[in-house]
């Protein structure tokens, strides 16, 4: 079981290397994402609420850059639709075949198939429920749009979206702000402000965060009608898009 204390930038390193999803990640992740995502555990619960609301009988449920499957576990435990199928994917193998153990070693009515690919060239059709929980920041922002067309597109009438990133605010004083925010959350649950700036050099040119506006435009543009944020905490929210 990944259950380790994130001590990964606890100590100087002489070249920070860019961020990636090994093996040395998979081992702490739960307690990384927990310390490091405010709202992580709200956002997980409401999906399993949204899933078992949206869940639709006969369809598929998609859990893109599942790391190792907190919402596919959550989405397991509530649906209660019948004859669905979870799919869980992420490009990192050490993520996906953690993933794999710790889903499926919950016992539901509802499978879950672990996948190692691309969210961007796996097959995704007749979808009730997506979700796509802090991975857009990782894909290349000139591919997003085509990810929320074939998103909006493999939904089924009715089907749900959910959307969570880190986003920054276009105003500079505001963002400033929210950032400052951020590091005191951090440093409140441990991580001293070299482990900060260190991961923040690990992490800045793998992650862009884009700001709330271009992901309420995109979702325009993939034909969604009905789309909301529904939380923020600092610069961290998730947004739903039903279609
Ligand atoms: C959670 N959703 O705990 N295809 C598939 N997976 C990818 C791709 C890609 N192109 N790019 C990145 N990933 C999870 C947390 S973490 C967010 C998601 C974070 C995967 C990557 O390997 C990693 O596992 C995940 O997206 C992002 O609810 O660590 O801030």
């Amino acid at each position: 079981m990944a259950n380790d204390k994130d001590l990964i930038y606890s100590s100087p390193q002489a070249k920070v290397e860019d961020f990636r999803f090994d093996a040395r990640v998979v081992e702490v992740f739960p307690d990384m994402i927990k310390r490091s995502v405010p709202g992580y555990n709200t956002i997980i619960e409401t999906i399993g609420q949204l899933s078992e609301r949206y869940a639709q009988d006969n369809t598929n449920i998609y859990d893109l850059g599942c790391s190792l499957g907190a919402a596919s576990l959550v989405m397991r435990q509530k649906i209660k639709a019948d004859n669905c199928k979870i799919i869980a994917i992420d490009n990192s193998p050490e993520m996906a075949e953690r993933c794999d153990i710790h889903v499926n070693a919950f016992k539901a009515d509802t499978p879950c198939e672990v996948k190692q690919g691309d969210i961007l060239v796996e097959d995704m059709h007749n979808a009730s429920v997506i979700v796509l929980n802090f991975t857009l920041q990782f894909i290349d922002p000139e591919k997003r749009q085509e990810l929320m067309d074939k998103i909006a597109k493999a939904l089924v009438p009715g089907g749900i979206f959910i959307l969570s990133e880190k986003i920054y605010d276009q105003d500079v004083v505001c963002k400033d702000l929210l950032n400052d925010l951020h590091h005191n959350f951090k440093r409140a649950n441990g991580y001293s402000d070299l482990e900060i700036a260190q991961k923040r050099t690990a992490i800045e040119n793998v992650m862009l965060p884009d700001h709330l506006e271009i992901h309420l435009q995109r979702l325009s543009s993939a034909g969604f009608n009905h789309a909301t944020p529904w939380f923020q905490c600092f610069n961290f929210f998730s947004l739903i898009a039903i279609k």
